[in-house]
């Protein structure tokens, strides 16, 4: 038998790894250098290891420390060997294609801006033309000229949140220059039938403010569409068809609508609509509360006194208005339990709608 292992062996094996590295022409001849070194059969370690069995009892220990210590070096030769020609593969910042690609975060809107989008596109596939205005308005155009005077209750500071800047008014009252946020976007539509002469087909979409606490369906602050169609021979029934036509295409294409009498100052005739619900289609479950039908909003016939106030002839001239708030329709649309979801933008929610 070869005399034992030495340091003198262990730099010699070393040496010779190298050699043996450097000399190898591709990762294959690689590889089978290394394991000529550090195989589990056959190696220089595991034959060193196995001197250990039967060399003499002081030897032991020595034959053991150099076999270990030849093994770590080699070891760290391999695993440095390994890492450069891992970064020689490749040029360096090239991109490796074999990798999964990266995904960049991608945002949404949010669900109230689509559910605004959708209806916006609705109305204006009939011909409506889409109209925003201010969110801080005189009382002449939230109230006066909607038929609502200086002592209707909705004026009242109990439901609207006045602003301490006056305006210059309308009608030179002393209360006209009040300003406030406004209740509805009917002001807007004063506003266009000021500037703009019959037909006229809008829809306003935008932020109104009542004076009201948040809770589970209220919030001081929503979003609503109005629309408004003025012309000659304009009839109830026009109301009818364009409220249908929305909820077939919003809700569901077999939905049916019903009209409730209702009161608005500044609509005669007024009514509530209501759809069938589109869950249970009539039948009554708990998205209805078991009356088969769903209110949608407000609507009727525009009042006479409203065309006067804006200077058109109401005996020559007829209209249709209506309401509906976003949020109920974005409530109903996903069935959210309560509105504050849609306003505190908290990502687990706003991450399960669609885009
Ligand atoms: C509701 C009720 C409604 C209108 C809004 C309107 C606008 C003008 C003239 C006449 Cl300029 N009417 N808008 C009419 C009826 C109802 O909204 O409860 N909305 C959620």
């Amino acid at each position: 038998m070869s005399s034992l292992p030495d340091q003198a062996a262990v730099a010699a094996a070393i040496a010779a790894f190298e050699a043996d590295l450097a000399a190898a022409p591709s990762p294959r001849e690689a590889q089978t250098v290394r394991d000529k070194y550090l195989g589990r059969k056959n190696s220089v370690v595991a034959s060193w290891m196995q001197l250990i069995a039967t060399a003499p009892p002081d030897e032991k220990r020595n034959i053991g420390r150099f076999a270990n210590e030849l093994k770590a070096a080699i070891e760290e030769r391999w695993n440095a060997h390994a890492e450069r020609a891992d970064a020689g593969a490749r040029p360096s910042g090239a991109v490796d294609i074999t990798l999964p690609g990266r995904v960049g975060a991608l945002g949404r809107r949010h669900p109230l801006t689509s559910v605004r989008d959708r209806m916006e596109a609705i109305f204006t596939r009939m011909g409506f033309a889409v109209v925003e205005g201010p969110e801080i308005e005189d009382e002449w155009h939230n109230f006066d000229a909607l038929n609502m005077p200086a002592e209707h209750p909705a004026r009242d500071m109990q439901d609207t949140l006045y602003l301490a800047t006056p305006v210059k008014g309308e009608t030179g009252r002393a209360d006209d220059r009040r300003t406030l946020l406004r209740t509805h976007t009917s002001s807007m539509q004063i506003r266009y039938m000021q500037a703009h002469q019959p037909p006229i087909r809008i829809v306003v979409p935008g932020r109104v403010f009542r004076r009201d606490d948040l809770d589970l369906t209220h919030s001081p602050a929503f979003g609503q569409i109005e629309g408004l169609a003025v012309g000659e021979g304009i009839s109830l029934a026009d109301l009818k068809g364009t409220l249908l036509a929305f909820a077939r295409d919003m809700f569901s294409s077999t939905a049916r609508v019903r009209f409730r009498p209702s009161f608005f100052p500044y609509t005669e005739p007024s009514a509530e609509v209501d759809i069938s619900c589109w869950q249970c289609n009539g039948e009554g479950c708990p998205m209805c509360k078991k009356t088969g039908w769903i209110e949608l909003g407000g609507c009727g016939m525009v009042h006479p006194a409203v065309f006067e106030a804006v200077g058109y002839d109401a005996e020559h001239y007829t209209g249709f208005a209506w309401g509906i708030g976003i949020e109920r329709v974005a409530i109903l649309r996903h069935q959210v339990q309560d509105i504050r979801l849609f306003f505190e933008n908290d990502l687990r929610f706003l991450e399960q709608f669609p885009y």
